[in-house]
């Protein structure tokens, strides 16, 4: 007889589109992986009674909160789970990491670097992840493994961009307000194009940008970034991101230039990656547009058959299973607060370099994903 799994209690705080998310992954991670731990869906935290009560019945939540202090204080929770708006995430995560829970937490993880900071101080001393799921979709984990590989040879140019359509009619949510989401496009969506960069192409040495609000006093925060950016590899890079880009549903897409071949991937044919290489007969030289449905690919051997495609709600099992089988084995995880952390830097550097229409150089070390060491 096998023994016993270790129960953990989980609490999460936020019922919205990621307490969604993240529900699932609860829910899916042992029926998909050998999850070395029960996960019990505890306690789900937010502000209307009634949505939540729907809520907790619908995702299997055993029972419904509005006080997230009282929550991340009680004996009985092992991990918190910050699904709320980014204003939120510091005092939430401050006070579990206090309370010593197992801390999961969405991006980006702060307001300001020095949040940040604070933050990731207080994580080091409990196991700790930031929702960047992006680096679990499996054509990115693929990417990656050809890097590591040496199959692109040395990288000359890193070109991302995340392209959405909220356009100027969505206003009114946290989503647009500085108070609590701290800034637009580029902590919503650029930190994602961030954080797979430093993961992808290492560290982040100097860069140029600019910000853009398009619409008038109803928003305080930014709608688009472009960052122009020198990594300590030798290569260049640009970056786009905005809520502007009218027809463009969820597009995030990356393309790789180096000596020997080129990557490119694009969210919205998930399952892809185009990779072309030099080394191909002449003949035959080409973008090839391998499907990541396996065999042999990252993930999907945990899903289905070859050919059978996996989508967005997958990236967040994955998440959570190679979290939860770092805990297990007591090994790192990635990303981690820390790693979350580096994205801020370059965040609050595209500010400055915004505000005073100049390049700005990001100390040593200061970038670096954590993967990388
Ligand atoms: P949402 O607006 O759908 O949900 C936010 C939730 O927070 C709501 O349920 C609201 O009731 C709850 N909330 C607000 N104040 C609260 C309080 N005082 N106590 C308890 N609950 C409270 O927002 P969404 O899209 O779920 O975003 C949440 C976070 O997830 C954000 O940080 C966002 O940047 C991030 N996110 C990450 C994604 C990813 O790809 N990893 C995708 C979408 C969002
Ligand atoms: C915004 O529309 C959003 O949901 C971001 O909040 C997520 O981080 C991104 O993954 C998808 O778009």
């Amino acid at each position: 007889m096998s023994a016993a799994k270790t129960t953990l209690n989980i609490a999460m705080i936020g019922q919205g589109f990621m307490g969604r998310a993240h529900s699932n992954a609860f829910h899916q991670v042992g029926h998909f992986f050998d999850s070395p731990f029960e996960l019990r869906r505890k306690v789900i935290c937010g502000r209307n009674r009634e949505s939540l009560q729907a809520m907790a019945s619908r995702w299997g939540w055993d029972e419904t909160a509005t006080d997230w202090q009282a929550v991340v204080e009680r004996k009985d929770i092992d991990v918190v789970d910050v699904a709320t708006p980014n204003n939120l995430h510091a005092p939430v995560a401050l006070a579990a990491a206090k309370a010593g829970k197992i801390l999961l937490c969405e991006k980006p993880l702060a307001m300001s670097v020095e949040e940040a900071e604070r933050m990731a101080e207080a994580a080091r001393k409990v196991p700790n992840v930031v929702w960047f799921n992006y680096r679990r979709v499996p054509a990115i984990a693929l990417a990656k493994r050809l890097m590591e590989e040496g199959r692109l040879g040395q990288v000359y140019h890193y070109r991302a961009v995340y392209l959405q359509s909220w356009g100027p009619e969505r206003a009114g949510v946290w989503r647009f307000k500085r108070s609590e989401a701290g800034s637009g496009a580029m902590g919503d969506l650029l930190s994602h194009s961030i954080d797979l960069a430093l993961m992808l192409n290492g560290e982040i040495s100097e860069l140029s940008a600019m910000l853009q609000t398009f619409a008038p006093p109803t928003r305080d925060v930014d709608d688009a970034v472009l960052l122009l950016a020198r990594f300590s590899n030798g290569s260049i890079g640009s970056f786009e991101a905005t809520r502007y880009a009218i027809g463009r549903k969820n597009y995030n897409q990356f393309e790789i230039h180096g000596s020997k071949g080129m990557l490119r991937f694009n969210l919205e044919d998930l399952n892809r990656l185009e990779f072309y290489d030099c080394g191909d007969q002449q003949a035959v030289q080409g973008g090839h547009q391998v499907l990541v449905t396996g065999p042999g690919h990252p993930y999907v051997d945990r899903y289905w058959p070859p050919g059978h495609i996996i989508g967005y709600e997958h990236t967040f099992t994955s998440t959570l299973a190679d979290f939860l089988e770092a805990l297990a084995k007591k090994q790192p995880f990635h990303a981690n607060f820390d790693d979350a952390l580096q994205v801020q830097r370059v965040l609050e550097a595209v500010e400055s370099s915004s505000a005073d229409g100049r390049w700005v150089r990001l100390g040593k070390g200061t970038t670096r994903g954590r993967s990388e060491e």
